[in-house]
């Protein structure tokens, strides 16, 4: 899953893709690299970000999403709001990520629910201007599979089908470095939620920690090799922003793996 950022301040590429031609161009590039999906958002939703209205990220996403539907990958639109959910799924999105795993939006589960698309149901705490104050587990690995399980049931009350659900541990979010480690080494047990499991570490900052490396754009071998490590862990989607080299490594992992 190829990440589209339309926001002039996402952690990693706040501003590379702000203009629609250069989003549409940058997506078009993805495509030809070997992304299966292509997830596009208009807000940030890093650690402390300003939320954005739905109306301006609709303005942001919208002409992304019709200018790439219908070019051979499915696209997502990752959004908490109900309104850009539906505007992004009639410009032909055909999958809804939401970080806030349709808690957000009373909204969006009924709306995700009538639509029937897949949808991605990432775990958080709080919201993004609030969450690391949410960063206290006595079990990171079952409090995550808990409270993502709470969100399930949820979605399914709102009339989403569980095989069209993928959970995702929210790397970073709600999360500290020892956190996102525990989590990920944990990860198998999340597949007992019986949905596939997404991961997005890319370019994050508990891989600046790990490794030393402040510089979020220098940070591809280190989002690589978390994404081989949570693949082995039973990932099957892994949200990235360097595809050439994610499926270059993805593709020689597999084969010895596989
Ligand atoms: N991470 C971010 C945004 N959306 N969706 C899922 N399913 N999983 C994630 O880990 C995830 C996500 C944050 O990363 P990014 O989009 O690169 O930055 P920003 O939120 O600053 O735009």
């Amino acid at each position: 899953m190829g990440i589209l950022n339309i926001t002039p301040d996402s952690f990693s590429d706040g501003g590379d893709a702000m203009d629609a031609a250069q989003a549409i161009e940058a997506g078009q590039r993805m495509i030809g690299e070997g992304a299966d999906v292509l997830d596009i958002g208009g807000e940030s939703t890093r650690p402390g970000a300003a939320p954005v209205s739905p109306e301006e990220e609709q303005r942001r996403v919208l002409p992304v999403v019709a200018a790439l539907a219908g070019r051979g990958v499915p696209l997502s639109v990752d959004t908490r709001n109900a309104g850009t959910m539906a505007a992004a799924l009639d410009a032909g999105a055909a999958i809804v990520n939401d970080v806030s795993a349709l808690s957000h939006d009373p909204m969006a589960a009924p709306l995700v629910g009538r639509r029937g698309c897949p949808v991605v149901l990432m775990h958080m705490r709080g919201t993004p201007a609030t969450m690391m104050a949410h960063a206290a587990y006595g079990d990171v690995a079952a409090e995550v599979v808990a409270e993502l399980a709470a969100r399930i049931g949820a979605a399914e009350a709102a009339g989403v089908a569980r095989s069209s659900i993928a959970v995702d541990p929210g790397i970073g979010f709600a999360k500290t470095a020892e956190h996102n480690i525990m989590m990920l080494k944990r990860l198998p047990i999340l597949l007992g939620l019986g949905c596939r499991v997404v991961v997005g570490a890319s370019r994050k900052r508990f891989i600046g920690q790990l490794s030393g490396t402040g510089d979020a754009k220098q940070r591809m071998p280190g989002s690589i090799a978390v994404g081989l490590y949570a693949l082995s862990r039973g990932a099957t989607i892994l949200r990235v922003h360097d595809v050439a080299a994610t499926v270059q490594a993805v593709r020689t992992w597999q084969r010895l793996a596989g």
